[in-house]
């Protein structure tokens, strides 16, 4: 059953509503943002994809090169070495490529419709080899000692988990890799339990298991062990080819409550909500049936990779209502309410 109350107002962003930061590039999606609070405003940190404006036969795209400056590819479509059937990634003899190039771009809001650009809060772009092929899908957990934003790197070589801490989005401290390849969808629990911190990630184990969620904890939340397995796909199900966390997950009185994306063979990616035990987070209470968000809405449906809700960043409203927002179609950008009584209502 959906349970989201999504607002009327949806799409709230569109690619046509900022100008691309890259010199020559159009923006062609703005997806799953992460979210946090601050200066009593609410901010995204969006996922903006650029490339260049696509000519007829040829697929062309920005990578940053050794200098660190961008450079533009192009295959020719018809090229038999080209498989070009996924239009978010390509393989071009053997070796893959990203259609676009990502980076994360703050915006604010003090009535979570309308979003704008602050000039003191610059975006963020991938840094050095291992982010070549650029940074998405950025999850930040608002912590007692700053905002500390954990994102997927990617690169020839590989996708891995990056964190960067930061108390003013002014100053950075880029932390490195914390989870090797290939890993993405890790979010940071917001507190610690007992003296350690806990983080969700989503390593691939192709050949033996899969694409799981997983809980591993740290003293300092750059080394991280004591990996558990939490959620795997189910077959048969609405979850059964990939599932990854969302964000931070929150406290309630029944346990931490994450809401985690489950896609299907077909690639239809809907939401569901994990319950774990308060003391021991790799403990799995309940886990949602059904999912509690479909895309439905026709924004949901088609675009740039239609069939897709994505959450990654929300905030507390009230202690009931999580203000969640999400990538709709890997194209535009939407918010939605969800109550966390509804959803621990579906886990009964
Ligand atoms: C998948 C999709 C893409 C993403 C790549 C690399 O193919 O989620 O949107 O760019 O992985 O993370």
């Amino acid at each position: 059953m959906d349970i989201a109350k999504r607002n009327p107002a949806n799409p709230i962003l569109r690619p046509s509503d900022l100008k691309p930061c890259i010199p020559g590039m159009e923006i062609t999606c703005l997806l799953n943002p992460g979210v946090f609070r601050m200066d009593g405003k609410t901010w995204l940190l969006l996922r903006v994809a650029e490339r260049p404006v696509q000519k007829e036969g040829i697929i062309s795209f920005p990578v940053y090169n050794e200098k660190g400056e961008i450079e533009v590819l192009s295959f020719d479509q018809n090229d038999p070495q080209l498989d070009a059937s996924d239009p978010r990634v390509i393989q071009y003899k053997g070796q893959y490529y990203l259609t676009t190039l990502s980076y994360l771009r703050p915006v604010c809001s003090e009535d979570d419709v309308h979003f704008s650009e602050d000039p003191a809060i610059k975006p963020i772009f991938g840094e050095g080899f291992q982010e070549s092929f650029g940074i998405e899908d950025c999850r930040v957990a608002t912590m007692e000692d700053g905002y500390f934003l954990t994102f997927t790197e990617v690169s020839p070589v590989a996708v891995g988990v990056g964190l960067i801490g930061t108390k003013d989005f002014k100053t950075l401290r880029r932390e490195g890799m914390i989870f090797p390849p290939h890993n993405k969808d890790c979010a940071l629990f917001q507190e610690k339990i007992g003296d350690k911190y806990y983080a969700f990630h989503r390593p691939s184990s192709p050949e033996l298991g899969g694409n799981y969620i997983w809980i591993a904890e740290s003293p300092d939340r750059i080394h991280w062990g004591k990996h558990v397995c939490i959620a795997t796909t189910r077959p048969g199900h609405w979850d059964s080819a990939r599932v990854g966390a969302g964000a931070a997950p929150i406290r309630t009185s029944e346990g931490w409550l994450d809401i985690y994306h489950g896609a299907n063979k077909e690639n239809r990616y809907c939401l569901g909500a994990l319950l774990l035990d308060l003391n021991d987070p790799t403990k799995v209470i309940a886990r949602s049936d059904e999912p509690i968000m479909e895309p439905i809405a026709p924004y949901e449906k088609t675009g740039f990779f239609g069939n897709v809700v994505f959450t990654n960043g929300y905030y507390m409203k009230d202690p009931d209502t999580i203000q969640m927002f999400y990538g709709a179609s890997d194209e535009v950008i939407c918010s939605a309410q969800m109550s966390v009584r509804e959803i621990l209502n579906t886990l009964r």
